[in-house]
């Protein structure tokens, strides 16, 4: 390597020793996960979490309206950068100091990482597979590095070798902690036929699939349209990492303006009279035309069911609902009332990403309030914000109605199909009409049979001939006969609202 200066050589191996630390800091990271997988033990969890604890309200506001899930994958991105430095810090100390009194770098780096991972997350497996994989990353470089000419190229060898036992390491973590996630799969009452001595099991899941398979023959089969259960159900979410709670060691408490203050286990729960309910999701946040908006089969009880049992509850004003990644929302004790607790989605035990092992319902209000891994029902006397309402949003309350435009079908005879959900949450929907002519004529659109319960979207459906360019506008009437505004609103602060139009060019 003529063109090595060796006034280079010093600036070299400094340059390496930065490198080869931010390396170990991406091994850290990627041990860490392969040892754990996506979930609160893993390093970048705690780190995620206090990104989204210290980002401004305004721009976490901003984020939602203007980006969307963007944002989310930003602020993740962010948390992981910040991962990654904290051991490329912690690594590289270890190495000076190992360095100092001549002893092997690696363990001193690895030990270092060890130190702040327990510290981060307290997990012993998680933070020993992270020294793990920065003393691993870092061994590889100094086994690469060789007995050079020169140490530039020895710095040089160094590097790369550390980038490859990266990138090994890494993808080897990829797939270990892919892994992790499908192993830690929930498990709950609805798991097996045996998991319920009372043997009401079976009834369970037999009238889960008719009810699945009524939906099923109910759905309008429209090309892009999904049917009545969806298949793929929106995620809101506060955090970047989920809680991943097992249902053996779960408890709600009932705290508060309450006569007792009472605490339920999923057995108390699961070993109540389950019910089946069709219940559709929509988040406040959602765009007008969005898709997070939702409809599943959720197997639970009835709050009261539970509440009831244990006195009841006072006719205070309100209730704070509490959850496991300090989520909190506050609404009026009389939805309460009707709310559900769901441990089943679909057939299936309640998904991670859902709220397992319990979430509640609450029947014709924006998602907000239908809180995910459930811990404390708090009875208010007086009037608290909730986490949302604390960012400047208002969706405690009822949804709007809408009619969404999803599918958009020119069919091999020459006709036109569009199609979409309709929404009303408790109100339901009675009619959904289509204008073909930018709304001065209007015909009403075919709607899906209703499903059983109170809080349910429909379907519709309309075809129709048209050769020219021509704009679509779909609006829906709800049960109590309103017609839904006109009027186009955004959803910050309290949903949007108005009439989803679209511009079709046949
Ligand atoms: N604990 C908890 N519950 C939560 C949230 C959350 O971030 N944490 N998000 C809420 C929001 S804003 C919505 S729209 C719904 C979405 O439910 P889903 O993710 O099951 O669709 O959950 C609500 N419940
Ligand atoms: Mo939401």
């Amino acid at each position: 390597m003529t063109h090595d200066r060796p006034t280079d050589d010093h600036t070299f191996e400094v340059a390496s020793d930065g490198a080869l630390a931010l390396f170990a800091g991406v091994a850290a990271l990627a041990g860490s996960y392969a040892a754990v997988g996506f979930t609160p033990e893993w390093v970048a969890a705690p780190v995620s979490a206090f990104v989204v604890a210290t980002t401004p309200d305004a721009v976490v506001a901003w984020s939602i309206q203007t980006l969307g899930d963007l944002g989310h994958q930003l602020s993740l991105l962010l948390a992981l950068a910040l991962t990654v430095s904290l051991f490329a810090v912690a690594a590289g100390l270890g190495t000076l100091l190992a360095n100092k009194f001549s002893l092997p770098s690696p363990p001193f780096a690895g030990l270092a990482c060890v130190a702040v991972a327990v510290a981060l997350t307290g997990a012993v497996t998680s933070a020993l597979a992270a020294g793990v994989g920065a003393a691993l990353v870092l061994t590889v470089g100094q086994l690469s590095a060789g007995s050079g000419d020169s140490s530039s190229s020895s710095a040089r060898r160094r590097v790369l070798g550390a980038v490859a036992g990266t990138l090994a390491f890494g993808g080897v973590s990829a797939v270990l902690g892919a892994q992790q996630g499908s192993t830690s799969q929930p498990s709950s009452a609805l798991d097996g036929p045996n998991s319920d001595p009372s043997g009401t099991q079976g009834d369970e899941s037999s009238e889960v699939e008719s009810l699945l398979a009524d939906a099923d023959s109910k759905s309008l089969s429209v090309d892009g349209l999904e049917p009545l259960v969806s298949e793929k159900f929106y995620q809101v979410d506060i955090s970047n990492v989920d809680p991943s709670l097992e249902a053996d060691s779960w408890s709600l408490k009932v705290t508060g303006a309450v006569e007792e203050e009472m605490e339920f286990d999923y057995e108390d729960l699961t070993s109540l009279p389950a019910e089946n309910r069709f219940v559709t999701l929509r988040c406040v946040g959602d765009s007008l035309n969005g898709k997070k908006m939702d409809n599943a089969l959720w197997t639970g009880v009835p709050v009261m069911d539970l509440l009831d049992e244990a006195g009841g509850l006072p006719d205070e004003c309100c209730v704070m609902l509490r959850a496991a990644d300090d989520y909190f929302e506050e609404f009026p004790l009389s939805a309460l009332r009707n709310g559900f607790l769901a441990y089943g989605m679909n057939g299936d035990p309640l998904p991670r990403g859902h709220g397992h092992p319990v979430r509640a319902l609450i029947p014709g209000h924006w998602g907000e309030i239908n809180v995910k891994w459930l811990t404390e029902i708090e009875v208010l006397e007086k009037e608290q914000n909730g986490y949302w309402e604390r960012r400047g949003w208002h969706g405690t309350g009822p949804v709007e109605t809408v009619a969404k435009l999803y599918a958009t079908n020119v069919r091999d005879d020459g006709t036109i199909q569009v199609g979409g959900q309709a929404y009303a949450g408790t109100r339901g929907i009675e009619r959904v009409e289509v204008s073909t002519d930018g709304g001065n004529s209007w015909s009403d659109a075919t709607l899906s049979e209703k499903l059983p319960g109170e809080d349910v979207w429909r379907q519709w459906e309309y075809t129709y001939e048209a050769s020219d360019p021509h704009e679509v506008v779909v609006r829906a009437t709800d049960g109590t006969g309103t017609l839904q505004p006109k009027e186009k609103r955004k959803s910050f602060p309290s949903g949007p609202t108005g009439w989803v139009s679209k511009r079709i060019e046949p």
